[in-house]
């Protein structure tokens, strides 16, 4: 653990303390400290149950939960074990049979409620994500304000699903598209969005009529728990089963047993390509369904003719933001010769300014905080000998400061194709390509395996529609003159290739929730069979 306070970071920037120096109180855990009394208004104690299937349990090994700016344990959760997984599917499976018959918008009224409710704990929540996650208030809160704006869509959803009713080529016959929820569905998210991911599927998948079980990630279970008392406050108002909408925090035992287990109708699984690959490998396996949000590695293309000050601005955001740890995160900025030289000296001022705002992600002000773990500065450091290795100079940061800080990373001078170039890191490192053309660029930001995001900056209508065209991104997101990060709610959030291809929280989400019947039915006492064989 690191307890010292940072001065001077090796760029020479004086930086703000980064530790919390407040005196430990008997139990050593933050929970007790005054600046972290948020944590008792969502019901967060020294020891938490980290299973809920309409009562709280949780047999499995206990957990203590760090903060990622200092390093010092936050609380403890009593995690799952496969016993607890058996015990929340056998619930989910009960509460099904009482959800499936609530009518649609009826369960939409049950999904108001928890917005209501997130939106009543909208501050300490977003604090708790910044405390265990380690993104800065301001980004903690915008993901649990995800889950609100996911709750109205999902609210209005639940009075719009429909089938259609298609002309049938008989006579006397209506042909009918049928929806209908698919049962028990599993939901395992990743540390970097431990709210809003979930919150984009739950809120949909609940106004389907299904019922969820839900891992979060290892490393952000208060997180997990905080809000599952949210959701359980509401249902267990409504004299509703808790288990309608259970968790089952735990560690890669519970994972797999989700993937495997055919009574979880449709696994969802956000995390990376590498694990995502395996998980649906073993749903496939037993013919279930899957809805993949793996890896990305998001070009954003610079056109000579873009305002570059709106470019500075985005690639600073979408570079830095969350430290480097989004999906969407820009990782390649592909820019014309013309306008190469003055992006990166401007770039790198940019960053030298946003090292003075580097501090704790709860203090306000700060707008860069630590990575996640040490796992996560392990890889940084692993990246940047990669990258140094094969060719490319370090134009700005490359070191780890302290803890889990490192400093944002610019390098140039890489092939695009380098191996290094091609695999996500989840860290703040952007390398700087070129190319002498658009043609050039969209080849670029496509030869990757990766498929989530890709922006243009361009103000040339042709651009934008080659760009948007068939032979432009290959991405689920395909961005113009806006950044590669910040998806809306609404838009679809997913994409092509190793991503995964799911499509999550967009306007046709909601049918990954349900099964399609297509039904025929004959009203007359006719038997116009196909082709007019007669079987007689
Ligand atoms: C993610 O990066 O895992 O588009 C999710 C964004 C956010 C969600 C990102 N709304 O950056």
């Amino acid at each position: 653990m690191w307890r010292s306070l940072v001065t001077v970071s090796k760029t020479g920037v004086r930086l703000s303390p980064i530790v919390n120096n407040t005196r430990c109180m008997s139990s050593g855990l933050l929970l007790n400290e005054p600046k972290y009394a948020f944590l008792k208004e969502l019901g967060i104690e020294e020891d938490n149950n980290g299973v809920y299937d309409g009562t709280w349990k949780g047999s499995g090994e206990v957990v203590t939960s760090l903060c990622p700016a200092n390093g010092r344990p936050i609380a403890r959760v009593r995690t799952g074990t496969v016993q607890d997984y058996e015990a929340c599917i056998k619930a989910s499976q009960e509460a099904w049979q009482v959800w499936a018959d609530v009518p649609a918008p009826h369960r939409g009224e049950i999904v108001r409620q928890i917005g209501e409710e997130l939106r009543n704990y909208l501050l300490p929540l977003g604090k708790l994500v910044s405390l265990e996650m380690g993104k800065i208030v301001p980004e903690g809160v915008g993901e649990v304000q995800e889950y609100v704006d996911i709750c109205d869509y999902a609210v209005g959803l639940s009075r719009m699903y429909a089938g259609k009713v298609i002309p049938s080529e008989r006579p006397g016959h209506a042909l009918i598209e049928n929806w209908n929820p698919l049962g028990v569905i599993g939901i395992i998210t990743a540390f970097n969005f431990p709210v809003a991911v979930y919150g984009w599927n739950s809120a949909i998948a609940m106004a389907c009529g299904n019922t969820m079980i839900w891992k979060g990630a290892p490393t952000t279970p208060l997180t997990s728990v905080a809000i599952t008392k949210c959701v359980a406050q509401v249902l267990e108002k409504n004299s509703l089963p808790g288990a309608i909408s259970s968790l089952c925090q735990g560690g890669t035992d519970i994972g797999e047993k989700i993937a495997a287990d055919p009574r979880v109708k449709l696994v969802s699984f956000t995390g990376s390509t590498a694990v995502g690959k395996k998980v649906a490998m073993t749903v496939q396996d037993r013919f279930g369904k899957h809805l993949l949000e793996l890896g990305g590695n998001n070009a954003l293309i610079v056109n000579k003719d873009a305002d570059i000050d709106m470019v500075v601005r985005s690639a600073v955001f979408a570079c830095v933001g969350t430290a480097g740890q989004r999906c969407t995160t820009l990782r390649r900025l592909i820019l014309h010769d013309d306008i190469y030289d003055e992006v990166l000296e401007r770039l790198k001022k940019s960053y030298a300014s946003i090292m003075t705002r580097l501090g704790d992600p709860l203090d306000d002000g700060t707008l860069y905080g630590p990575l996640h773990s040490q796992q996560s500065v392990k890889n940084y450091q692993a990246t940047i000998k990669d990258a140094v290795a094969e060719g490319g100079k370090i134009e700005y940061g490359g070191n780890v400061i302290q803890g889990n800080y490192v400093e944002p990373t610019i390098v140039t001078g890489l092939a695009h194709d380098a191996a290094v170039v091609h695999r996500e890191t989840f860290a703040p490192i952007v390398y700087i390509l070129r190319c002498s053309s658009l043609d050039e660029g969209i080849a670029i930001n496509n030869e990757v395996e990766q498929g989530l995001s890709s922006s243009i900056f361009t103000k040339d209508l042709g651009n934008v529609f080659q760009w948007l065209g068939p032979k432009g991104s290959d991405c689920g997101i395909v961005n113009v003159n806006i950044p590669t990060s910040g998806a809306e709610i609404g838009g679809a959030f997913g994409g092509e290739k190793a991503t995964g291809g799911g499509r999550e929280s967009g306007s046709d989400a909601w049918k990954q929730y349900m099964r399609r019947s297509t039904c025929t039915i004959n009203y007359t006492k006719e038997l116009p069979l196909a082709q007019g064989i007669k079987f007689e």
